[in-house]
């Protein structure tokens, strides 16, 4: 059997790379169809050797769909995936909307791939931040017990979408032509759900989403709450700082935990070097680090400056850099798509 594969939100920020990696893909494809918004109906994009037109999204969209991959934001995967699901498809959906819906498996495939099996239809993809921390911690965790999580972000304007890295852009050409940085246009960042809008570029804006319970962000919730539904332990401590900075892609974590047994840096990487999709690039004496630079249209996800605490001997730093479009979003929807093809779930 080869799949028919629908991306909604095909012209987006997501939904182009999911586009690009489904070219590659290690699953058999019949078709794929290119969903967006009226806007962009009737538009083509090359696929392979063919010619896409993007097609407006409808319930009808979904006929004959196996596997619906949705990046078009929350709302529209609210309405549109149980119309998917009820024509028969797979949606995994890359918007927070499901995440933490019980029932609903939040999956990372190097993490808790096993929860794909009870999926009545939608699986979730969970948060950018969330995915990379949890590709480097999940092995520790195995190896040594994770008590506690102290995490904050750098995070790249991609992940607002392709409206944000045209403000970055746009705002740094405002300051090269010599408008003062204060008065730089701002209409979506930091959150284009909130009433005030500040200049990202050249600056570091601590809030990403809206505000929510105790004065942590959504963003800051999500990297809570979903670490304990894919680990799977609702006993682990998380706290997060989430903080966008001028960087167009790559989203960087500086991450403090603390580990049920002691252990050493080197027992620590000598784990991370063989961890599925992880990186380790961790030399000082060489001066190789993790940068967003480098992640870029990478896979992986990397780790480095892991130093122990100086004061809690369970206590250790990392510094976690993906790319947040690829591992953070399209790779691990697609990864999904080919656990399930491979466990047969689809
Ligand atoms: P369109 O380009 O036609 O507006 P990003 O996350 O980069 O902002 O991208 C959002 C994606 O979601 C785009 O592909 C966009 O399509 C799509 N989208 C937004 N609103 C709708 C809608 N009402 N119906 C279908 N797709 C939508
Ligand atoms: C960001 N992490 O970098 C967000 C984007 O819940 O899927 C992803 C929002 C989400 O802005």
């Amino acid at each position: 059997k080869k799949y028919t594969v629908a991306v909604v939100g095909a012209t987006g920020a997501v939904g182009t790379k999911m586009l690009e990696l489904l070219q590659e893909v290690n699953l058999p494809i019949e078709h794929v169809k290119a969903l967006a918004s009226k806007r962009s109906a009737g538009k083509t994009l090359a696929f392979k050797d063919q010619v896409l037109t993007i097609e407006e999204l409808t319930a009808d969209s979904f006929e004959g769909v196996d596997i619906a991959l949705f990046s078009a934001g929350g709302g529209i995967s609210e309405i549109f995936a149980p119309e998917a699901v009820k024509r028969g498809a797979v949606v995994i959906d890359n918007t927070s909307h499901f995440r933490m819906v019980p029932g609903i498996p939040l999956v990372v495939p190097e993490v808790n791939p096993e929860s794909l099996k009870t999926h009545q239809g939608i699986i979730a993809n969970p948060n950018c931040s969330t995915i990379q921390m949890m590709v480097a911690l999940e092995p520790l965790r195995q190896a040594f017990g994770l008590d506690k999580i102290i995490v904050s972000t750098y995070q790249a304007v991609s992940g607002a979408g392709a409206k944000a890295i045209a403000e970055l852009e746009n705002q740094v050409q405002e300051y090269l032509d010599g408008k003062p940085l204060t008065e730089l246009t701002a209409t979506i960042l930091p959150s284009g759900g909130d009433k005030k809008h500040y200049p990202i570029a050249f600056n570091a804006l601590p809030q990403i989403d809206v505000f929510g319970e105790e004065g942590y962000t959504l963003e800051e919730w999500k990297m809570i709450n979903e670490t304990k539904k894919i680990m799977g332990d609702e006993s682990i401590k998380v706290a997060a700082t989430c903080v966008r900075v001028p960087i167009v892609n790559g989203h960087s974590e500086s991450i403090y935990i603390e580990l049920k047994e002691e252990t050493t840096v080197q027992a620590i990487q000598e784990i991370l070097a063989k961890a599925p999709g992880v990186e380790l690039v961790d030399d000082p004496s060489r001066q190789r680090y993790p940068q967003a630079i480098d992640s870029i249209d990478q896979k992986g996800t990397f780790v480095g400056r892991i130093r122990r605490d100086l004061d809690n001997p369970k206590g250790f730093h990392l510094w976690v850099v993906s790319d947040n479009l690829l591992k953070g979003a399209a790779l691990n929807s697609i990864q999904i798509a080919e656990k399930m093809h491979e466990l047969a779930l689809i």
